[in-house]
């Protein structure tokens, strides 16, 4: 099984640390996109979008970072990352939801602004959009903080996919400066997920 990866990308971070924990092996095959290798026409015929993760089994290609998180821990057999029961599965499905629809999108707006824009060809920043991520984060950052203040872990009351998911968007909180300094819980929490293994091991700086 090979998965198609950038160390910098928030997005396959999160397919790979579900790999480690869950101890599946997976080939990690690079792709530069500093360097434009996602509009290569052999990746482009992988996925279409031109977008890492990409999950390889076989004849089968699977795309969206959730989406491979789930695959990965079905492949797997039972785990308590990624629980069988419907009603556990369901309230751990609803934070992977939540960081595809919600977090990483608001994450992405200061992501690109502070970060890529300056990786890719020195554009400043528009601080329109600036603006616009700092209130999408805002929120997004008070709803974890709120809910981390009662729970240690965000579904089931121990590490599943969802801390997973949520949490690797974090991995730029410094660079794009993200709103994250004054909620206590959601550091906390944040400091316990770079506790993990699998996540020194996806450090881009390794
Ligand atoms: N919804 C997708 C988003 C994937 C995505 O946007 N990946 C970024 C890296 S974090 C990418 O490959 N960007 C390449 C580009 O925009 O050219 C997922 O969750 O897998």
């Amino acid at each position: 099984m090979r998965l198609y990866h950038f160390p910098l990308s928030s997005n396959a971070r999160r397919a790979r640390m579900t790999a480690l924990q869950l101890g599946v092996p997976v080939e990690e095959v690079v792709v530069d996109l500093s360097k434009g290798q996602q509009r290569t026409p052999e990746f482009l015929a992988l996925n279409p979008a031109g977008r890492v993760p990409v999950l390889v089994d076989g004849d089968f290609v699977l795309t969206e970072s959730h989406a491979i998180m789930a695959y990965l821990a079905d492949l797997s057999g039972p785990t308590p990352l990624y629980p069988a029961e419907r009603k556990e599965r369901a309230d751990v499905n609803r934070w992977l939801f939540w960081s595809a629809h919600h977090f990483t999108p608001a994450v992405s707006v200061l992501n690109w602004e502070r970060l890529v824009k300056g990786l890719i060809g020195g554009q400043p920043a528009d601080p329109k959009e600036e603006e616009r991520g700092e209130r999408l984060v805002t929120e997004c950052a008070r709803l974890l903080d709120d809910h981390l203040a009662k729970n240690e872990w965000l579904a089931q009351g121990r590490l599943t996919l969802a801390d997973i998911a949520v949490a690797t968007p974090l991995m730029s909180t410094v660079p794009a400066r993200l709103p994250v300094d004054d909620r206590r819980h959601l550091r906390a929490w944040f400091g316990r997920i770079q506790e993990l293994e699998s996540w020194k091991k996806t450090n881009p700086a390794r």
